[in-house]
């Protein structure tokens, strides 16, 4: 479905559901991390890119300080009063969603009622960062209908403050990062300690490739614990080597002087997934899209062997991947159920046939296969509608444009927080291929 059909289909139902017309409507993208798993709540870097599919919301300001909630993709109607909101105090999809509001106007944001609509071309439990995709298309909606002028580094640091606080998942800045950073064409070299990102130019078409994605049917949450699970063990492992975190540590060899063998494995994969980020960076800075190859196959071995967190599927679908011509090939996500990537040729067939004959071998449902063009971040893609009927939005396609991310439409008030003054710390000289970037130099509301 396209990202004009989501929409139309988002403010059509906006309008038999609450009764009139949506003010806009926004669309934030999901993502494919090309490299870079569990290094991001440890500061350490990622290597992500926004999908051209995502999560579309139609919303428009109430006059009271509710958030009435309707999704097409869950059943029921959450409606939530904002003042006296807390964390616990919305449970289930909705969290997501009220999650941000409340933590935007925790933030101090003048950000009141809305009425929103969510609708979603991504498939859920995929490990495509569905969740991210509303939280970020629910903050760009609410900054811009309140005129609230935020950076979006800071409207992904309250998005995840949602995720952390409202849904009680600990996960790290990555997947809205992507979300609201990304750009066509570019991959987001992100350095989670110091907050800095840089695009990094990214086209497997030019080089002949692609990059497949493979639903491999199995389904993951992060809500399940298991991840909770693994952000504790890496806290351990960093105490019992001293560091802050585990971005601290340079060679993955310093990871044997962890006495628990668990905890040991755990940083293992970790530190060296860091030094496999910058390699990737690097080759890719050097127009090199081949060379990721053997690393998204590393990759892939470090997360199965040393974090285990693979599932037979995607160990399956990655090998079969490879033996019919895959460069390389890995799990992407949280872990324990979604999405493996595939770095193939333009002609995907064989690679195509080889993973769907090796789940006939094992009796399992056919895999669904994604196309992944690094595409932009979040933004507004329908203005207002006032006085048209939804059935006429369809006139507006001329207006949504998904190559250039439009401006938002911030208004008024300028919010800073020092966590967009944050310096960046050196690069180790111990892992491999150290890609040099040049950051954005300013943080402003695209
Ligand atoms: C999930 C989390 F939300 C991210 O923050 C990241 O930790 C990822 O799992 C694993 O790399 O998507």
């Amino acid at each position: 479905m396209s990202l004009t059909a989501v929409a139309v289909r988002a403010a059509g139902r906006f309008f038999s559901w609450h009764g009139g017309q949506p003010e806009g409507v926004w669309h934030a993208p999901g993502r494919v991390n090309l490299i870079g798993e569990h290094t991001d709540y440890n500061s350490g870097w990622v290597l992500p890119f926004a999908l051209d599919r995502g999560v579309v919301v139609a919303a428009a300001r109430r006059g009271d300080d509710m958030l009435d909630i309707r999704s097409l993709q869950s059943e029921g109607r959450a409606v939530v009063p904002l003042p006296g909101l807390r964390p616990g105090g919305v449970t289930g999809w909705a969290a997501y969603p009220a999650g941000v509001a409340w933590a935007m106007r925790e933030a101090g944001l003048p950000v009141g009622g809305a009425s929103l609509v969510i609708d979603s071309d991504l498939p859920q439990g995929a490990g495509l960062s569905s969740s991210a995709a509303i939280e970020c298309a629910v903050a760009i909606a609410l900054a811009d209908l309140y005129g609230a002028d935020v950076p979006r580094t800071e409207l992904a640091a309250l998005a995840r403050r949602a995720e952390n606080e409202m849904v009680g998942v600990p996960s790290g800045i990555m997947d809205q990062s992507a979300s609201l950073l990304g750009e066509a064409g570019h991959a987001l070299l992100l350095d989670c300690r110091s907050g800095e990102s840089t695009p990094v130019p990214f086209d497997p078409v030019a080089a002949g490739l692609a990059l497949l994605v493979v639903d491999t049917g199995a389904r993951h949450a992060l809500t399940d614990g298991r991840y909770a699970q693994r952000r504790a063990e890496c806290e351990a492992a960093a105490r019992a080597l001293g560091v802050p975190s585990l971005r601290d540590v340079t060679d993955p060899a310093r990871t044997a002087a962890i006495g628990d063998p668990v905890l040991a494995r755990r940083a293992h994969h970790v530190v060296s997934d860091n030094c496999r980020v910058r390699a990737a960076a690097g080759l890719l800075g050097a127009g090199d899209v081949a060379g990721l190859g053997p690393l998204l196959h590393d990759s892939h071995a470090s997360l199965r062997d040393d974090f285990e967190i693979s599932w037979p599927q995607a160990d399956v679908a990655a090998e079969a991947a490879e033996r019919a011509g895959a460069l390389g090939a890995r799990m992407v996500g949280g872990g324990f159920g979604g999405s493996v990537i595939a770095l193939v040729p333009a002609d995907a067939a064989a690679v195509r046939a080889a993973v769907r004959a090796a789940y006939a071998g094992q009796g399992w449902a056919p895999p669904t296969f994604l196309d992944a063009p690094p595409s932009a971040g979040a933004r507004r893609i329908l203005l207002a509608l006032t006085h048209r009927p939804a059935q006429d939005i369809l006139a507006a396609r001329a207006a949504m444009d998904g190559r250039t991310a439009a401006r938002t439409g911030a208004r008024s008030g300028t919010w800073q927080s020092p966590r967009t003054r944050r310096r960046s710390r050196a690069n180790s000289p111990s892992c491999g291929a150290p890609f040099t970037p040049s950051p954005r130099s300013g943080l402003s509301f695209r």
